[in-house]
């Protein structure tokens, strides 16, 4: 695998709604980023993602776009857009923005015009279909919502929504469509921003017919459908192709074999990708599966193409919560940090999570603000379920558990914001925040720059051989990485109770660990530890 820079990469996620307040609103902005850019460059990070801020009537949180070339008033202007990018350069970080295009708002005035009637410019823009009011033309389920079709009284027609109703699809089959979106993603390459994270990039193609599937719930139907890889080509040419950018998919739906064919480098699409055999297949932690999961995508894509890793962001339960332990807190979030860093993969860092924030448990369902909560929470209910049942099975994979305020400090709203913040603040911030972590030499805080800073200097970590050396194991995840001479081992307990191992090597070796004193052939629980062996 050549050398590249944005494989050496550390990406941070800033979900600016939930990460600084600067005017008091009670909800993060991009001034409160930019105030937090020192921070962020303090964790040795090489670039930031940071969430949909164009203008939307945010209806799911920015990703239903109104304008491509507006900013939302809740996050700021363009010209803190211009000195978010100018600020965070000045740093060495580069800014990559979501990329949200295989659906608008139902505002965006694309949709506006496309429903108006059935030969209007823009008509063919997204997608519509024949039926009769109340019967939708299919049985397939969207992702927020009962139905993929909502009816519009003017067409006298339903349209197509992968997601909510107010976020219809655009129809990429049409050549306007995708040259105005290739237009709007060079106008903000021009702007300075230095790639993107392609919001459900594999939807864009869709079924050739709409044909009723056997199982609706599997909604494989929506995604990575032949045809895909033409459009992402032609994105390639049109906009990509020669720049330096940073570009990752999120690709739901696909394996390691059909993951190849969106990040081999040969085949000039995307860089990397997030693929969802862990975050959205695997409940909570299944050791044995997670590594072969692992083991796959390393077969089937080194030295080829690289994926990303992550087991967290603002759609998934924080990772302490779901697939470390609450109890071994500060264990469990180097230890799941110190993993995803040395497997194979470009490491992502979720907001809140370099201090092991935790998810949240509403005891309220109306505290739950989350679109496809809400909706999926009012299906369950008008189906006649009780409340409480609802509730409780929701509450661990709601979104909104990830998506509680940042936590700076112990005053007021965590720090985040001297105003009444949009969302209630896990009220753990007087224990778990930033300011506490910076004064303890032993935080989660301090054990994710050590490990960020490791990337810089140890290209095992990024180019090494993958080898597995305990796959059988249910508790222990020992591996191997190896790369021009030196290797690493990293020997990891993830369980909640001790396990002997003779995996473990003399303490002379061991480049970091997550407990204080550990005794060779002990593993306390989740104890992790990284040894170069030669
Ligand atoms: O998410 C796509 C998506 O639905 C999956 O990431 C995820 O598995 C699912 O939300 C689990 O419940 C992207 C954005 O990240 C998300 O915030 C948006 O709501 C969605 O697209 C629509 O744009």
């Amino acid at each position: 695998m050549n050398r590249t820079w944005w494989k050496e990469a550390v990406v941070y996620q800033v979900y600016w709604r939930s990460f600084n307040d600067s005017n008091g609103d009670g909800m993060g902005d991009l001034r409160g980023v930019i105030e937090k850019l020192d921070y962020i460059a303090s964790l040795g990070v090489d670039v930031i993602w940071l969430n949909p801020c164009y203008t939307s009537p945010d209806v799911d949180n920015g990703y239903d776009i109104a304008d491509y070339y507006g900013i939302m008033e809740k996050a700021g202007t363009m010209e803190d857009v211009d000195d978010l990018i100018r600020a965070s350069h000045a740093r060495g970080l580069k800014v990559i923005f979501d990329l949200v295009v295989n659906h608008t708002s139902n505002q965006h005035h694309w949709f506006e015009e496309s429903r108006r009637d059935q030969t209007n410019g823009k008509s063919d823009w997204y997608i519509w279909h024949d039926g009769e009011k109340g019967t939708p033309p299919n049985n397939w389920r969207s992702y927020f919502a009962p139905s993929p079709w909502t009816w519009d009284e003017g067409r006298q027609q339903y349209y197509f929504h992968s997601f909510a109703s107010e976020q219809p699809d655009l129809n990429w089959e049409q050549p306007g469509v995708r040259q105005a979106i290739y237009a709007m993603m060079r106008w903000w390459i021009d702007r300075g921003i230095d790639g993107f994270r392609m919001d459900v990039i594999n939807l864009i193609k869709k079924r050739a017919t709409f044909d009723d599937v056997e199982d609706p719930f599997d909604l494989s139907y929506l995604g990575n459908q032949p045809g895909v890889h033409e459009f992402l080509q032609e994105m390639h040419q049109e906009v990509l192709a020669g720049k330096k950018l940073f570009t990752v998919g999120e690709i739901p739906f696909v394996g390691p074999e059909d993951g190849l064919l969106y990040v081999s480098e040969e085949r000039q699409e995307l860089q990397t990708l997030f693929h969802f055999e862990v975050a959205d297949d695997m409940e909570d932690m299944d050791l044995p599966r997670f590594k072969q999961i692992q083991k796959r995508w390393y077969d089937a894509l080194y030295p080829k193409g690289i994926a990303s890793q992550f087991l967290n962001n603002h759609d998934h339960t924080r990772q302490v919560t779901r697939f470390g332990s609450e109890h071994y807190r500060v264990e469990s979030a180097k230890l799941l940090g110190l993993m995803l860093h040395t497997l194979p993969g470009i490491p992502y860092v979720y907001q809140g999570e370099e201090i092991g924030m935790t998810g949240i448990r509403f005891s309220d369902a109306s505290l739950y603000q989350d679109v496809a909560f809400r909706n999926r929470y009012e299906e369950r209910i008008a189906a006649g379920e009780p409340s409480g049942t609802v509730l409780s099975s929701m509450q661990l994979r709601a979104r909104d558990n990830s998506r509680t305020p940042m936590q700076w400090d112990d005053s007021q709203a965590s720090g985040f914001t001297t105003g009444t913040p949009w969302m209630t603040v896990n009220p753990n911030y007087k224990t778990i925040n930033v300011q506490a972590a910076e004064q303890d030499p032993q935080s989660v805080l301090a054990f994710y720059r050590e490990l960020i800073q490791l990337r810089k200097e140890h290209p095992v970590m990024v180019y090494g051989v993958y080898r597995d050396l305990a796959i059988q194991d249910p508790y222990l995840y020992v591996y191997e990485r190896e790369f021009e001479g030196v290797t690493w081992r990293i020997v990891l307990n993830v369980h909640d109770e001790q396990v002997e191992t003779t995996f473990a090597l003399p303490n002379e070796q061991l480049l970091l660990s997550n407990y204080e004193e550990s005794a060779s052939e002990i593993l306390q629980p989740y104890e992790a530890r990284l040894y170069q062996t030669s």
